[in-house]
């Protein structure tokens, strides 16, 4: 639906039968585009580009730039709550470099020509989506160690591939939002083990509530399964997307499951078994029911999270007007002299 949102292509380029026309030099320049993606090679923000590959890369980096920012709030609602000094200076930092990644997102978002505006209007009217795992709640503080866990986790798996994305200013964006988020996921690993190790009876039992919560919600953020999913096949021709959503989901519950019996917690999907021949985890059915639920706006916190995002924008209106004054005085007065 945002893909339709930001159709640009006129009634001008489109042939009597509605097929766009191209001129020789366009499928000259489409052969040179395609032949430097068969080669491995990175497309920047100045070179030429078919528009679809444009309005793919505007539609997944700012979903994955709104998923930053919305993924601030759920933990955002702990900060005033975390147990000692030492965590709370954690999940500040930690919440801080999601506003970053957000931040280099949206500015690789804007060199296709898509401004931060449109991005954020579309966000804040509810077309434009965000990773369905911001809509569930934070209950308790062991959430928060499960979101560092298993969401940072999940994200990482999904987002190391994107270093090697065939949109130069996209990959170098995930280069350094990698190396955060793997900072992230420790984080929440370290939290939950001191839970588990050195906790009470109830703050273990706490942890794995919060493993039981979370889990089936994590293995939806890699997207519908592969059959299902519209935009893999083009997004993997154009080395947009490295690996498939179904080879990364399975790729995530194999590296997880070790970590889920060093922590002493149990994933809660009776149907996890070790598989001999495929050399991979099986894992139970995903409800993907529950999952376009969610991604259609009716999840439990979908529209708290929203809500929450357009009155940070409105509340924020006075600074960038303010910005913005500023701005002008200093180029009237660089005029003036
Ligand atoms: N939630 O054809 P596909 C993080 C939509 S960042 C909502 O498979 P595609 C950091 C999809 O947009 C997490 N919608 O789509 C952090 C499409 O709808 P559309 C975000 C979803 O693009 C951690 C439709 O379903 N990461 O966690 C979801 O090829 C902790 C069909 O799907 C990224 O955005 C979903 N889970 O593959 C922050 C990474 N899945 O647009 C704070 C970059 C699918 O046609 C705390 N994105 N949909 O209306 C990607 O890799 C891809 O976009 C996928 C989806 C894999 C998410």
């Amino acid at each position: 639906m945002y893909t339709q949102a930001m159709d640009t292509m006129g009634k001008d380029g489109e042939s009597a039968a509605g097929k766009p026309v191209r001129s020789a030099e366009e499928m000259h320049l489409e052969q040179r585009f395609e032949a430097r993606i068969d080669d491995g090679g990175f497309i920047e923000a100045k070179d030429w580009m078919p528009e679809h590959y444009r309005k793919t890369l505007t539609r997944q980096i700012s979903q994955h730039a709104h998923s930053e920012i919305v993924g601030m709030l759920p933990e955002g609602n702990w900060v005033t709550r975390a147990p000692t000094l030492k965590r709370k200076a954690i999940l500040l930092a930690k919440i801080q470099d999601e506003g970053g990644h957000g931040l280099y997102l949206y500015a690789a978002a804007e060199t296709l020509g898509t401004s931060r505006d449109q991005l954020l209007g579309a966000l804040h009217s509810g077309k434009a989506k965000y990773s369905s795992i911001f809509n569930y709640p934070t209950l308790t503080w062991a959430d928060v160690g499960v979101i560092g866990w298993l969401v940072d986790g999940a994200a990482i798996m999904n987002q190391v591939p994107l270093c090697r994305c065939s949109y130069a200013p996209y990959a170098r964006a995930m280069v350094r939002i990698c190396r955060e988020e793997s900072f992230h996921q420790r984080q929440g690993y370290d939290a939950l083990l001191v839970m588990m190790q050195q906790g009470t009876p109830e703050q273990k039992a706490m942890v794995q509530d919060a493993v039981n919560r979370w889990w089936w919600p994590c293995l939806m953020m890699f997207g519908p399964p592969d059959a299902e999913s519209v935009h893999s096949v083009q997004s993997m021709r154009w080395g947009i997307k490295r690996i498939s959503n179904d080879d990364l989901r399975q790729k995530f519950v194999d590296a997880t499951v070790q970590q889920a019996e060093v922590l002493g917690v149990t994933l809660p999907d009776p149907e996890l078994k070790w598989n001999e021949q495929r050399g991979h985890w099986d894992f139970g059915t995903i409800d993907w029911d529950e999952f376009w639920r969610v991604v259609g706006g009716d999840g439990p916190c979908n529209r708290e999270r929203l809500g929450m995002r357009v009155k940070a924008w409105n509340d924020g209106a006075w600074v960038r007007e303010a910005a913005l004054a500023h701005a002008r005085k200093q180029a009237t007065k660089q005029e003036a002299a």
